[in-house]
């Protein structure tokens, strides 16, 4: 199949939608065949005070939730020292854009972390963070990603990215990180040889085109540097937030886009069907639709569930790889990096 176009891409929406799902389902097959990839990781969100105000945010401290909370570095290594011990390989530490931590407080504790657990894989620090870091402390982003890497910081997640559309931006998270300097941070993060990830937040404002314009910019930075190892849509949780969204995104657009996805993004090898955001069940009929990876048992998740989503717990190994079995696809535990570690 030839590399889609931006017209074409639009196009792909108005298909029928298991005409696009075994579309998507080949490219799936062809890559992956039938395994689905997973990991034991825990989710840690250290603080919730954040200076930005983006509307789609239920997290933040600072809008309608007024429980603040900022936890010391101690309270996070108990945190690693207990899902180590249950076999946890990766933590997923992301923040709130907090001013009043400090510097060392944010990086310190990778290099904590990596010390006591050096076998467990960091993820940390979205783009979004690295811009606010850099801004709150007069760095450059090349200076703040030295310190991640002098810290520990093995990958980067992909949050932050929401939707590119510079107009959308404006009105979702006015002063965040901008798209181009999102793209740029990840490219000299992968200029590195280090990895990350990439997530599009969908179902809010953004119309069609804007999700495949995202695509395509995600697209062009993979040809240059192939550092994404996954794209994760992330679909827009509706409650306790300043976007008035009425009507929850349905099930076909988000197949739909699912699929797309694995479709434009012919460079990127993993298409993560985050079940945070998707539910558990639409997680499991994405595989048919593109989705390869279906993130990890996440233990607890503070920053979608703030918003609704059923993620305040995770799923056990156990649960989550009968689900991916009775749904026809064969459980693969992976590494942070996709390598297998064991089919279960
Ligand atoms: O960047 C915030 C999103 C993201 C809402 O890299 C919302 O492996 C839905 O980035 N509805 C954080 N989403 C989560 C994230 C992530 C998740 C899983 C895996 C990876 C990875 C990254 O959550 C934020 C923002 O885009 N978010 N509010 C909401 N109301």
């Amino acid at each position: 199949m030839s590399r889609v176009s931006f017209d074409e891409a639009v196009a792909l929406y108005d298909l029928d939608l298991f005409e696009l799902g075994e579309m998507a389902d080949k490219i799936r097959q062809a890559k992956h065949g039938k395994k689905t990839y997973f990991n034991i990781n825990r989710h840690i969100n250290p603080t919730n005070i954040c200076a930005d105000v983006c509307k789609f945010c239920a997290y933040s401290a600072t809008r309608k939730n007024p429980n603040q909370y900022t936890m010391t570095h101690e309270e996070i290594l108990e945190i690693v020292k207990d899902v180590d011990s249950r076999g946890a390989k990766e933590v997923h530490i992301v923040s709130a854009h907090n001013p009043n931590a400090g510097l060392k407080w944010y990086l310190e504790i990778f290099k904590k972390i990596k010390t006591a657990y050096p076998h467990i894989h960091v993820k940390a620090l979205t783009a979004a963070e690295i811009d606010f870091l850099a801004r709150e402390y007069d760095k450059t982003y090349d200076e703040i990603i030295d310190l991640m890497v002098e810290n520990g910081v093995d990958s980067m997640p992909g949050g932050g990215a929401e939707i590119f559309d510079e107009k959308i931006r404006e009105y979702i998270c006015k002063g965040k990180v901008t798209s181009s300097q999102w793209l740029d941070i990840h490219e000299k993060w992968h200029s590195r040889g280090k990895k990350s990830n990439v997530t599009m937040l969908f179902g809010h404002v953004e119309s069609r085109e804007n999700r495949v314009d995202h695509m395509m910019r995600i697209r062009d930075l993979q040809d240059k540097t192939d550092g994404f190892n996954s794209f994760i849509p992330l679909v827009y949780q509706t409650q306790n937030n300043y976007l008035k969204i009425k009507n929850d995104i349905t099930a076909n657009e988000i197949l739909k886009t699912m699929a797309i996805s694995r479709i434009v993004l012919d460079n990127v090898q993993n298409i993560k069907a985050y079940w945070v955001t998707s539910t558990v069940n639409l997680a499991l009929v994405s595989q048919e639709f593109g989705a390869n990876d279906l993130d990890g048992t996440i233990e607890k998740e503070l920053i979608n569930s703030a918003a609704g989503a059923k993620s305040a717990n995770g799923v056990s190994v156990q649960d989550f790889t009968k689900l991916i079995k009775n749904s026809g696809f064969i459980p693969v535990e992976r590494d942070s990096l996709y390598n297998e570690i064991k089919e279960w």
